[in-house]
């Protein structure tokens, strides 16, 4: 457990009111009692596989810039598995007949786009930073609904996913690894890589309420 002092809990605790409207947005609450419109899961679907796929090519980039080797073979490893986590998008649009090379929408083209941003051009803190809150908000997320959903419920496997003792090793790393990258760094530098990690999750925000008013290019 990261302590409560550290600069990755600081940041989720100073994020408390973009956390609270995470958990309780329609999208997350209808995911985890079952009663999503199933063609609103679709679109999420659609998209966060495109999502998903910029994050394995982001993780392998990402590994190249890591300070360390301790980092960059997490970094590699958490690439490498999200093949079995892509297997699950594509078995559900099969399934439903979703066009996965339809092209992103504008909140997940502008999300996508700013994750690769930070990744290629800004300190390896910041790109840490914003790492950590995407994966954050989805353990934390989900796992706060966790409870309320129906056993052997439709999306079962998709909370699991985001909740499974293995995601959360994964996200303490990351939280650990963050602290490591801004200990000793400049309060410059921390403020920056704060607000890296505030765009990041208010991103994970308007990306569920994409998802459920199944925002596309107006036209
Ligand atoms: C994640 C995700 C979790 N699947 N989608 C968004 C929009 N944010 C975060 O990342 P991963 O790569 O599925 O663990």
């Amino acid at each position: 457990m990261n302590s409560e002092r550290s600069f990755s809990a600081r940041l989720v605790r100073e994020a408390g009111p973009i956390w609270s409207a995470m958990v309780q947005h329609p999208f997350v609450q209808q995911v985890a009692r079952d009663t999503i419109d199933p063609a609103a899961f679709d679109f999420w679907v659609q998209q966060d596989h495109y999502f998903v796929e910029q994050t394995q090519r982001l993780w392998a980039y990402a590994a190249s810039r890591a300070p360390d080797e301790e980092i960059a073979r997490g970094l590699i490893n958490a690439a490498n598995s999200l093949d079995a986590e892509l297997e699950l998008f594509r078995g559900h649009a099969r399934e439903r007949a979703i066009d996965l090379q339809a092209p992103p929408a504008p909140v997940c083209q502008g999300y996508a786009s700013f994750m690769l941003h930070t990744a290629a051009f800004a300190d390896f803190l910041d790109l840490l930073a914003s790492v950590y809150g995407a994966e954050k908000a989805y353990y934390d997320t989900w796992s706060a609904v966790k409870g309320q959903a129906p056993q052997g419920g439709t999306y079962t496997a998709w909370i699991a996913n985001w909740t499974s003792p293995a995601f959360a090793q994964f996200v303490e790393w990351l939280g650990r690894s963050l602290d490591r990258v801004a200990d000793g760094q400049p309060p410059e530098a921390l403020a920056r890589a704060q607000a890296i990690f505030l765009t990041t999750t208010r991103f994970e925000y308007l990306f569920w309420d994409m998802a459920y008013r199944r925002e596309g290019w107006p036209l």
